[in-house]
C-alpha cells in the first residue's frame, strides 16, 4: 500500500486504551503515522503501551498533549472528558481528533468550535461511518444529481451488545455518556452520515425514545465496549435513565424528510447502518453488513447493484480505497480512510472543504441530540 511520506513524518498520541483506541492505532499505523504515546488511567496506558508497543506512556492526558513527540492528539476516552481534553490539546498546539459524539452539550462543544478556530489546528471528530466507498461514492451521485431531487430517507443502525440487562459500559450512565446514549452513540453517526450525502443539514426532528431494560445489573468492575458478559461475575443493580432505542422523523435543509430508527438491544443485529434514499429520478440503498454493494432502485428499469472498485460503481471515492473489488473494506478500513483525509489537511493537501467531520459537524450532531430530546420529552416537532 503507498504511504504518503508527509503523513509518515506525522506523529500521534492516543488518549484512551478501550474497544476504539486500539482501532485508531492500528488504522495509524496501516497509514504509515507513528503512534509515540498512549494515555490512560492507573496501569492502564503502561500496560497499552507494552502490549501495542507504543513508546511512552502517560497518566495525565496534558502530559501526553505536552509531550513533543506528539503532532496529533487522538481522543478515545469517555464522552464526559472530550471537551476538557480537546481545549487542553488545543492550547498545546496540537491538531485533534476527537471521537464522537463531540462533547456533552452545546454548550461545550461551542467552546471546541470556538478554541479550534483561535487556534488554527485541524480538528477531526471521528465520524467514520462517511468513508466507506460507497457513502464517499454515494455524495457524489447526489451531488451530480444522479438521484435527482431527494424526496425522503429511512434506515437504521442497530445493535445488540446492551441486548441483556447484565451487558454493562460506561455509555449506559448519563454522567459518562450523556442524557442520550443510543441515539449521540450510533444514531449521531446515522445522521451525520446522511447529511454528508445529502449536504443538507437536519432542521427539525419529531422524536419517541425508550428504555427496555429499566433497570439493569452492574457487574462490579469495568467492562468494555463489546465485551460479553462473565457469568461468574457479581451485579449490583442500577436504574437506567437512558435510551435502549428510539424512532425519530427528521427534516433535512433541502426539504428532504427522513425517519430513523436507532437501537441497542435488536438480537442479531451487531452493528448495522443502513440507509434507503429515494430521490425524484432513482433510488439508493446501502448497508455496512454488505459493505462493498451500493444497490440503486429503478421505477420502469432492471434494479442495479454496482461492487466497490468496479466501473459501475464509479470513481467518487477514489483516494479512499487501497483494495482491488472482491477484498472487503470494512469498518476498520473507514478509520484508515478518515484518517488519510484528516492528515493530508494537517499536511497541508487535503480538499477543501474537508471530507472528515470538524468541530462544527460534531457540534451540530449534539444540536440535533438536544433537539432530539426536546421533541422527545415535549410530544412535538423540535427545530434544531
Ligand atoms: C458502540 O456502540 C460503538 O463502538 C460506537 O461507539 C461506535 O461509534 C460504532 O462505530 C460502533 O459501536
Amino acid at each position: 500500500m503507498k504511504t504518503s511520506p508527509s503523513l509518515s513524518s506525522l506523529r500521534a498520541g492516543v488518549i484512551g486504551t478501550g474497544f476504539i483506541g486500539p482501532v485508531h492505532v492500528e488504522a495509524l499505523r496501516r497509514l504509515g503515522v507513528t503512534v509515540t504515546a498512549i494515555c490512560d488511567v492507573g496501569d492502564l496506558a503502561a500496560q497499552a503501551a507494552a502490549r501495542l508497543k507504543i513508546p511512552r506512556a502517560f497518566a495525565d492526558h496534558r502530559q501526553l498533549a505536552a509531550c513533543p513527540e506528539v503532532d496529533v492528539v487522538h481522543i478515545t476516552a469517555p464522552n464526559r472528558f472530550h471537551c476538557q481534553m480537546s481545549l487542553a490539546a488545543l492550547r498545546a498546539g496540537k491538531h485533534v481528533v476527537c471521537e464522537k459524539p463531540l462533547a456533552m452539550n452545546t454548550r461545550e462543544t461551542a467552546r471546541v468550535v470556538e478554541a479550534a478556530r483561535a487556534a488554527r489546528r485541524v480538528f477531526a471528530v471521528n465520524y467514520n461511518v462517511r468513508f466507506y466507498p460507497a457513502v464517499l461514492q454515494l455524495r457524489r451521485l447526489v451531488r451530480q444529481g444522479i438521484l435527482g431531487d431527494i424526496i425522503h430517507v429511512n434506515g437504521s443502525y442497530l445493535q445488540d451488545w446492551l441486548f441483556k440487562d447484565t451487558d454493562y459500559n460506561w455509555r449506559l450512565l448519563p454522567a459518562e455518556g450523556g442524557r442520550l446514549r443510543a441515539v449521540a452513540d450510533i444514531g449521531t453517526h446515522w445522521m451525520d452520515t446522511v447529511s454528508f450525502i445529502l449536504g443538507a443539514r437536519i432542521t427539525s426532528v419529531f422524536a419517541d425514545l425508550a428504555t427496555w431494560h429499566k433497570q439493569r445489573r452492574r457487574p462490579l468492575g469495568e467492562v468494555q465496549t463489546f465485551a460479553r458478559a462473565d457469568t461468574r461475575l457479581r451485579y449490583a443493580p442500577y436504574k437506567v435513565q437512558t435510551d435502549d432505542f428510539g424512532s425519530i422523523l427528521l427534516r433535512f435543509s433541502n426539504g428532504a424528510r427522513g425517519n430513523l430508527a436507532v437501537s441497542q438491544v435488536a438480537a442479531g443485529r451487531k452493528n448495522c447502518i443502513r440507509f434507503e434514499i429515494y430521490g425524484s429520478k432513482k433510488s439508493a440503498w446501502w448497508c455496512s453488513e454488505t459493505p462493498e454493494q451500493l444497490h440503486f432502485g429503478n421505477r420502469d428499469a432492471a434494479n442495479e447493484t454496482a461492487v466497490r472498485a468496479t466501473p459501475a460503481f464509479g470513481d467518487g471515492a477514489a483516494g479512499f480505497m487501497d483494495y482491488p473489488p472482491g477484498h472487503v473494506e470494512g469498518f476498520p478500513d473507514t478509520f484508515k480512510m478518515n484518517f488519510r483525509a484528516i492528515y493530508s489537511a494537517i499536511a497541508g493537501a487535503g480538499s477543501t472543504p474537508p471530507l472528515f467531520a470538524t468541530a462544527r459537524d460534531g457540534h451540530q450532531e449534539v444540536a440535533v441530540c438536544e433537539a432530539i430530546l426536546r421533541s422527545h420529552r415535549q410530544r412535538a416537532w423540535a427545530t434544531v
